[in-house]
């Protein structure tokens, strides 16, 4: 079955959906979410992100969709806010290599954020590494401009894409994500050792950092420890139905 040829009429029938996953402060305070996109596909049921991602990407449809996940995460803010309920500060939408050489995007950005009467800072885009590493001078321009919105930029999966570190000091980034994986082998002495350094090298370079798929408080205490700013992962929440979130975010946590 080739489910690339049905993403455009998918996105018209509204199949596609967004999660989201909260990330909290050393106290347990939810200060922002991610937006993860999620597919109810009305044959196949639903189609995790891992399945379709890359292919959107190959099919060209990837700018497509990732406009409009910009534009469903500003219609929650604005939807949620309008409804008086409490919400994180910032939301965090991940964004595609390809969008990023897509002329677009800014103005993507600022229509959605204009349509919806939010404020810029609202907003953080998550780049993998991999896409930081390659970008162009023309992607760093892109990256300049949209920074001076107010918007953030994160860096996803660090230490996972390439061993080139000279992007961090020519990038304007604002939130340094430590992948599951460092976070996962943190029982190790080694594996502890280096969660730390990340932290540090986070700090030093002035940016935030978030560790990603925190499952047990032995995890949540030893990142606090080390001065880990913010935290996602199960042991919180699983990404949630707009829905569940705002009743998650309701009951307090
Ligand atoms: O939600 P889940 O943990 O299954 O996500 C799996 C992967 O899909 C993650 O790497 C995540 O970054 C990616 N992903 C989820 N939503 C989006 C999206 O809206 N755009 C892009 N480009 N990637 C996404
Ligand atoms: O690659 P990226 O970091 O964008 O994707 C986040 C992915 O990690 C999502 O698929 C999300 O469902 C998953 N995730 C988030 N928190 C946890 C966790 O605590 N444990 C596990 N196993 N997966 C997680
Ligand atoms: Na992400
Ligand atoms: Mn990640």
């Amino acid at each position: 079955r080739r489910l690339e040829a049905d993403f455009k009429t998918s996105l018209a029938y509204g199949e596609f959906e967004l999660h989201f996953q909260p990330k909290v402060n050393p106290s347990g305070i939810c200060l922002g979410a991610e937006a993860l996109v999620r597919w109810k596909h009305h044959q196949e049921g639903i189609i995790p992100p891992i399945q379709f991602i890359s292919l959107a990407e190959r099919s060209g449809f990837m700018t497509d969709l990732g406009a409009w996940v910009i534009r469903d995460a500003c219609r929650f803010l604005r939807r949620a806010q309008d409804r008086g309920l409490r919400l994180p500060d910032r939301l965090s939408i991940n964004i595609s290599p390809l969008q990023l050489a897509d002329d677009n995007l800014k103005a993507t950005l600022t229509d959605c954020l204009a349509e919806f009467a939010l404020e810029a800072s609202r907003i953080e885009l998550e780049l993998t590494e991999s896409a930081l590493v390659e970008t162009t001078a023309a992607n760093q321009e892109l990256l300049e401009s949209i920074r001076e919105l107010g918007v953030s930029i994160a860096i996803d999966d660090f230490g996972t894409g390439y061993s080139s570190l000279s992007y961090l000091q020519n990038l304007p980034l604002d939130v340094l994500k430590i992948d599951k994986r460092f976070v996962d082998n943190m029982e190790e002495p080694q594996g502890e050792q280096l969660v730390r350094a990340i932290i540090q090298m986070g700090r030093a370079l002035n940016m935030g950092t978030v560790a990603e798929g925190v499952e047990t408080q032995r995890q949540m205490e030893a990142l606090k420890r080390m001065g880990c700013d913010q935290f996602q992962g199960y042991l919180f929440s699983k990404p949630l139905p707009e829905d569940k979130f705002l009743q998650w975010l309701a009951a307090g946590k």
